[in-house]
């Protein structure tokens, strides 16, 4: 028989067991509801970037379902100018991108929910998460999540999310590289340190979605970049919601991150809305990248 999540959470500190099962009982709502929420809201996020419908949905339906919970203080959304308070008495700060890449919905790509899990109060440095996940809405539902016990993959099926993969470190070497932005806006060692990866026989992998590009580097081993760009020197990922929370995972699966000179779990946050250049993946590929810069 299966191990479900709620078997596999029986490990952990029972808070947080409740935390991140809730968190898996909202993917099937939000994975039936993504057919009938389409089409552009007529607002704009903190980042000046189009809202779709269901982002707003989205991110309202999790923190609502968040805050029924009792157990989460704050949330720090990219949907979300300021940070949301829940529960005065709750345990926990979240970290919240609701609906990654939203824009792929459009074309059927993929999509995700990011979440990073914390006592401390936010904004605070990603080394300080206790936990980490994300949801993937494919071809079926994936769950990925780390509470410093490993990384572990769970398939959404009739019976619920069940354990596919237990323990899970990114393949030595990595097969894949998927880097956002335009090549000839990349810093030009950047660049060479591409080219090198493509002379040697890396696969190209780029779904426009953080979470789906991701989740390849975590399968096959890899490095997936939003990289610093010459005229946006921190990219384009948020540090909180996005950066920080994938870097909690791939380090929990034997690989690394960085900012191209730093990890970016060291990183103090100067605000909620911070971008930062993220370079992810297989940890001699990182060590690799850190020298060139
Ligand atoms: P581009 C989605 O909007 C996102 O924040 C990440 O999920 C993704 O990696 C990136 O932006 C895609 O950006 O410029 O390729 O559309």
């Amino acid at each position: 028989m299966a191990t479900t999540i709620k078997e596999h959470l029986e490990t952990i500190d029972n808070d947080l067991a409740a935390l991140i099962l809730k968190i898996s009982s909202i993917a099937n709502t939000i994975s039936d509801e993504l057919p009938y929420r389409r089409g552009k809201a007529d607002t704009k996020n903190v980042f000046g970037e189009l809202q779709l419908v269901a982002d707003k949905w989205a991110d309202q339906f999790i923190i609502e379902e968040l805050r029924k919970l009792g157990l989460v203080k704050t949330v720090v959304s990219e949907e979300q100018p300021d940070i949301v308070p829940l529960n005065d008495s709750g345990t926990f700060n979240i970290t919240l991108d609701p609906l990654d890449g939203s824009s792929n919905i459009e074309s059927n790509n993929l999509v995700g929910t990011i979440i990073g899990i914390y006592k401390e109060d936010l904004p605070t440095q990603g080394k300080h998460q206790v936990a980490a996940m994300y949801i993937l809405y494919g071809p079926v539902a994936t769950l990925v999540y780390t509470a410093q016990n490993g990384v572990h993959e769970f398939l959404y099926t009739k019976e619920g999310f069940v354990l596919r993969g237990e323990n899970m470190k990114l393949p030595e070497p990595g097969k894949l590289y998927g880097i956002g932005g335009l090549r000839k806006d990349w810093l030009p060692a950047f660049r060479q340190y591409i080219e090198q990866l493509e002379a040697e026989g890396y696969k190209l992998r780029y779904g426009g979605s953080f979470v789906g590009d991701f989740n390849q580097i975590l399968h096959y081993g890899g490095i997936f970049a939003y990289p610093a760009l010459i005229e946006k020197p921190n990219g384009k990922l948020r540090l909180l919601v996005e950066s920080n929370t994938m870097s909690f995972i791939v380090k929990q699966a034997g690989g690394a991150s960085t900012t191209g000179k730093s990890s970016i779990l060291d990183v103090v946050p100067e605000s909620i809305t911070q971008r930062v250049p993220t370079y992810i993946g297989n940890k001699e590929l990182i060590e690799k990248l850190e020298k060139i810069f």
